[in-house]
């Protein structure tokens, strides 16, 4: 699918559910959100029309939130209905993935018993390789095979633990349960080679587990991976629950009105504009060396 800008900017990569572009200005990117949509690492493939306006809209209203108690983020500002701009990282190769509620592989793995509450947050840690369907590695893997250090291991998970208290408060406020997510973050480096860790990516139901609290019902991907139907119209709850899209949705007669959406106003980037860079504390030379 092309960009809004056609042909005239240069594609730097394509994913499974995003294109990214050269960005605008030095250091910055462009995130187009493509309605393609992949599980099992591509095994299966489809088609889900308007997911990429939802998710490119809830990550861009998530990040700005995010951004807004202090957690860095890549996001810049949204340019249109299926574009971000975002800060240009080196993408650390690992998916941190932080469970409150027993889901997905975590029940097919332990055989635990599908939403069972977790007496607290369990966090994993993934090595992101399509060719390897994104094995599960540990720490002692992370550090001897350099994909990160202990400090920038330390500085993710504790921005991870902050995401997760962040976003189960915004959830359970409109009624939805956040059973599991996935994050990556990715370095970038300040004028005076200090190190920066920043939450990258997206974050949308491709990437959370969301369900109604009262019902159970699931709103997000899972629809899609399980062929449960109506997966737009989950993406679409999930985005008028947090107030983005109009009362009346996206659809209409069963399909997505990509008219309607493009009149849909811009974003409010105020607080993505007040950010605030920590660097990451390492001492100049390596610990134990
Ligand atoms: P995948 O690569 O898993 O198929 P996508 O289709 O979502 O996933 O592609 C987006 C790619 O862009 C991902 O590989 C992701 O790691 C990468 N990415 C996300 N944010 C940034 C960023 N700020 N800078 C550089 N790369 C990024
Ligand atoms: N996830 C992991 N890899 C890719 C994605 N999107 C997300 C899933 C789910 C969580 O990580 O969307 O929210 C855990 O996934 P799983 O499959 O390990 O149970
Ligand atoms: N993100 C992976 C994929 O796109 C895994 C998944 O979402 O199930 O295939």
């Amino acid at each position: 699918m092309a960009s809004m800008f056609g042909g005239r900017r240069k594609v730097l990569y394509e994913g499974k559910a995003k294109i990214i572009y050269e960005g605008t200005e030095p250091g910055t990117l462009i995130q187009y959100f493509k309605d393609d949509a992949t599980s099992g690492n591509g095994a299966k493939k489809g088609l889900i029309a308007g997911k990429g306006v939802l998710n490119n809209r809830i990550s861009a209203h998530i990040m700005t939130k995010l951004e807004g108690i202090g957690v860095p983020t890549h996001f810049l500002r949204s340019l249109n209905m299926r574009e971000q701009l975002v800060r240009q990282v080196e993408i650390i190769p690992l998916e941190i993935v932080v469970r409150n509620i027993a889901a997905g592989s975590l029940c097919k793995r332990l055989g635990v018993k599908e939403g069972t509450i977790l007496p607290n947050p369990i966090v994993e840690f993934y090595y992101k390789k399509d060719d390897l369907a994104d094995p599960m590695v540990n720490e002692h893997h992370i550090y001897t095979f350099g994909w990160a250090d202990p400090y920038e291991l330390e500085e993710m998970i504790g921005q991870t633990y902050r995401v997760n208290d962040y976003l189960n408060g915004l959830f359970a406020g409109i009624g939805l349960k956040l059973v599991d997510f996935k994050l990556e973050f990715g370095r970038l480096w300040g004028e005076y080679d200090e190190l920066y860790i920043i939450l990258a990516d997206e974050i949308s139901p491709d990437n959370c587990r969301l369900w109604d609290s009262k019902t159970g019902e699931k709103l997000d991907k899972d629809r899609f991976r399980q062929d449960l139907g109506n997966v737009v119209e989950g993406y679409q709850e999930i985005a008028q629950r947090l107030g983005l899209i109009p009362k009346g949705g996206l659809l209409s007669d069963g399909a997505f009105d990509e008219k309607l959406a493009e009149g849909m106003e811009e974003i409010d980037n105020e607080l993505a504009r007040e950010r605030r860079l920590r660097a990451v504390k390492k001492p100049t030379k390596p610990r134990g060396v």
